[in-house]
């Protein structure tokens, strides 16, 4: 492409900011006046509220206000958004509890907040939150969703009959045990998919402003985009959406856990229209491990069946997905995505799945980094390394004997979703080619030999990306009078890029430089429709209407030419920033074009593009050491098909950035309650292990296209590819290594004492 501007290709605009300490990230907002406010939060996973007294907190230095569930109540600030939307299992509607902002009657995890005290100092607020007596009838606390549905279990709402808010299924039940029993091999296993906390760098804060004038509130908040969290904080409160501003700047990190609205901040509005006055909270680390949604938490169960030549032709799941003590807004991912794929890059005829949603009384559960994808990914990966264990056959053999044909794509999945395209012999070869998949034996060899066992592990996995909630996605695009053009979009980096790929995408349908096109992610009071930036959406979504606006501006362009030189439209010809015609010897440039407008040229493109789906092939090796069970990752490669590039180092870095966020769950990371009490244990990075930079060394990744036609870039999503990829590969290569000292599953995080245990068991 002529107009590819390679001078900018891999160079982010927005690192100069970022990585100098410029960027404003939501605790950098503040407004002159503004309050502090502080949570008071439960202590007690599963207790009934018998009384709340706020006298002595009220009477403290510098306390302006203190706020309890009856003030939740009164403002009616009571009945959260969900999504789980269609009608489950024999007609079942997701039973949604009312979720007050602040709890009201009974708290039903450790951390919900209980009580919001505000002062005129951050400080004064904490302390003063000591003081707010609240007298707990403490009840038997449930953290194990699998108890959670079991008879007699202690009920988190008597509307909830066994703790399952909703149940669902998804594919051809009778069609599937037909298969089973006609299968010649029956591969049963079940799976644990952990538990855990997204933690992005940037913890929660949210300062509200109250306008008396107009009833309307304006926000500085952590988000990942305007449009999903203005809508579920307008459903939680009644407040319209008109009357909610979002501003913000930078975001430091979101995985899906800073998309929705969080009853803080509605609790925060309660106060600030009290007082008159802003208010602002900003989140502890220890508040984030309590209450920001956690991720995964999902069981599954079941069996996948093969004919006497190694074809699948059977898959079933009974899926449990911990919801935790509420229906939180993402809810809806863990049961959609896992359905979307159940399957996998398999033909496989039959297949059927049972979702099972229980409550329990730990944090809600949220959307993080593929919101599902990863966990069926991760199951069936599982489930196909175990069948060629037990028939004795090569791991990519028995992938590529079971892949979906090329010339099979479109291609319907036995759960109803249409994949586009993929090329997964291709993927699969070029993985293989690109990890010496055959000189593994080597390899392990020299381990042995310096008392390691080495293992090798694959995954061919395949996810949706794009579509989403919205109706459409709408950009708008102004050009100015010195010739800048301007992108507004409601969704919303946390660290992508954005500016950069979104900008990219504008400056090469322009043909001109990067640096003449500025993105303004989420202007305060945008009423664009669209989505936020989550589901790997933003490229196929914003970044195809955004081309398609550039295009408009061309052809408005035109017109406003034409005029100019008193020619047709059809006469001008547009490249690189100018507009010319055979029949006239004036060049007008973009700014010409702004100016003789006298006023910015604007266009306004909206579209809506659909479901594609990336796709990929990631190969590693483990080390284990036998006396200790310690793990080291010594190779990690993958290859990856997110159809078209926008800007290389940016995928390169998504997928890596994946890669290792799986590689934490894989080796460390895991939320675990006590079973009795339902505290949390781990609620600190002292108990919780984040994944370190030296954790998968030296990622060698390679791009694989193929054509999406589902936007006209041809892109495909990668925001959340490499932790799809990752978390099946890093355990097949650490159970590949275990195997040979027999033993066969082990359930994540794959921590030394666990795999240690697992080898004294196996001698
Ligand atoms: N890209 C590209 N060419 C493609 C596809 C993508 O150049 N064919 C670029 C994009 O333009 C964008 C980045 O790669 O700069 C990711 O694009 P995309 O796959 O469209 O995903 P989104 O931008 O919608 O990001 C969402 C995705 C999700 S769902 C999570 S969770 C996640 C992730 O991205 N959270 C992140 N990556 C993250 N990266 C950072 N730094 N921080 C997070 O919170």
């Amino acid at each position: 492409m002529d107009t590819h501007d390679h001078h900018h290709d891999g160079k982010r605009v927005e690192d100069q900011r970022l990585i100098t300490g410029h960027g404003k990230y939501a605790a950098d907002w503040s407004v002159p006046g503004q309050l502090y406010g502080h949570f008071v939060r439960a202590d007690h996973a599963h207790a009934q509220i018998v009384s709340v007294n706020t006298q002595r907190a009220l009477a403290a230095p510098g306390v302006k206000g203190v706020y309890t569930g009856a003030d939740a109540v009164a403002a009616g600030y009571v009945r959260a958004a969900h999504v789980l939307g269609s009608a489950g299992k024999n007609g079942m509607k997701a039973r949604a509890l009312d979720r007050p902002v602040l709890a009201h009657g009974k708290v039903r995890f450790a951390g919900e907040a209980v009580a919001l005290v505000v002062a005129d100092s951050a400080g004064a607020a904490a302390d003063a939150a000591e003081l707010v007596e609240v007298d707990y009838r403490v009840l038997q606390a449930i953290v194990d969703p699998e108890q959670a549905l079991a008879p007699g279990a202690p009920l988190l709402d008597e509307a909830v009959p066994g703790n399952l808010v909703y149940e669902c299924e998804a594919g051809n039940e009778a069609a599937v045990a037909e298969a089973i029993k006609n299968a010649a091999h029956v591969t049963r296993l079940r799976v644990d998919c952990t538990r855990v906390t997204p933690s992005p760098m940037e913890p929660r804060a949210c300062l509200v402003t109250y306008d008396a004038s107009n009833e309307s509130y304006r926000f500085n908040v952590v988000m990942q985009g305007v449009t999903t969290q203005r809508k579920m904080l307008s459903s939680w409160t009644g407040v319209p959406e008109d009357k909610l501003i979002y501003e913000t700047g930078d975001v430091g990190g979101g995985f899906g856990q800073r998309t929705p609205a969080y009853p803080e901040y509605a609790a925060l509005m309660i106060a600030a229209k009290a007082l008159g006055k802003p208010v602002k909270w900003v989140s502890s680390r220890v508040e984030s491990f309590l209450t920001d949604n956690h991720g995964r938490g999902n069981i599954a169960e079941g069996e996948l069946a093969l004919d006497k030549d190694g074809r699948f032709t059977a898959f079933r799941l009974n899926w449990i997905a911990d919801m935790g003590a509420y229906l939180s807004p993402g809810s809806a991912g863990h049961i959609r995505n896992t359905t979307t794929c159940l399957t996998g890059v398999y033909h496989i005829p039959a297949a059927y799945a049972l979702f099972k949603v229980p409550l329990t009384n730990t944090t809600p559960m949220g959307s993080y980094r593929g919101a599902g994808r990863p966990d069926i990914a991760y199951v069936v990966e599982r489930f196909v390394d175990q069948a060629a264990l037990e028939l004795n056959m090569d791991k990519a053999d028995l992938r590529r004997r079971n892949f979906i044909p090329v010339n099979a794509f479109p291609y319907k999945t036995p759960t109803g979703s249409t994949y586009e395209i993929a090329d997964m012999p291709g993927v699969l070869s070029q993985a293989l080619a690109l990890a010496d998949w055959s000189g593994f034996a080597a390899r392990r060899a020299q381990s042995e030999r310096r008392g390691k066992l080495r293992g090798i592990g694959i995954s061919t996995v395949i996810e949706a990306s794009g579509a989403g909630n919205a109706p459409k996605d709408e950009v708008e695009l102004t050009l100015d009078a010195n010739g800048t053009v301007t992108l507004y979009t409601v969704s919303k980096a946390q660290g992508h890029g954005h500016e950069t790929t979104l900008g990219t995408i504008v400056a090469r349908a322009l043909g001109i430089t990067l640096d003449r096109v500025k993105v303004v992610q989420c202007a305060p009071g945008s009423t664009l429709i669209g989505g936020h930036t989550g589901g790997s959406r933003t490229t196929v979504g914003v970044g195809s209407v955004s081309h398609l606006g550039a295009l408009k501006l061309i052809e408005e362009g035109k017109a406003l030419a034409a005029l100019e030189l008193n020619l047709e439209p059809s006469q001008i010809q547009y490249a690189k920033g100018e507009f010319t015609s055979s029949e006239s010897k004036r060049k007008l440039k973009l700014a010409d074009i702004a100016k003789a407008k006298t006023k910015t040229l604007s266009v306004l493109v909206g579209g809506t593009f659909g479901s594609t789906y990336p796709n990929g092939c990631h190969i590693s090796e483990v080390e284990v050491d036998r006396e200790t069970g310690a793990t080291q990752v010594v190779s990690y490669c993958g290859v990856d098909d997110c159809g078209e590039v926008i800007n290389h180092a940016i995928v390169e870095g998504q997928v890596q950035g994946g890669v290792v966020q799986g590689a934490g769950q894989v080796f460390g990371e895991q939320i675990v309650y006590d079973k009795n009490s339902g505290q949390p244990l781990t609620a600190s990075f002292m108990d919780y292990p984040m994944p370190r930079a030296g954790l998968v060394p030296e990622y060698r990744g390679e791009e694989r296209a193929t054509q999406s036609k589902v936007s006209p870039l041809g892109v495909k999503g990668v925001g959340e590819s490499g932790c799809t990829a990752s978390i099946p590969s890093l355990v097949s290569a650490t159970l590949d290594a275990l195997r040979t000292v027999g033993v066969t599953h082990l359930d994540m995080p794959l921590t030394p004492s666990r795999i240690w245990g697992a080898m004294q068991a196996g001698k």
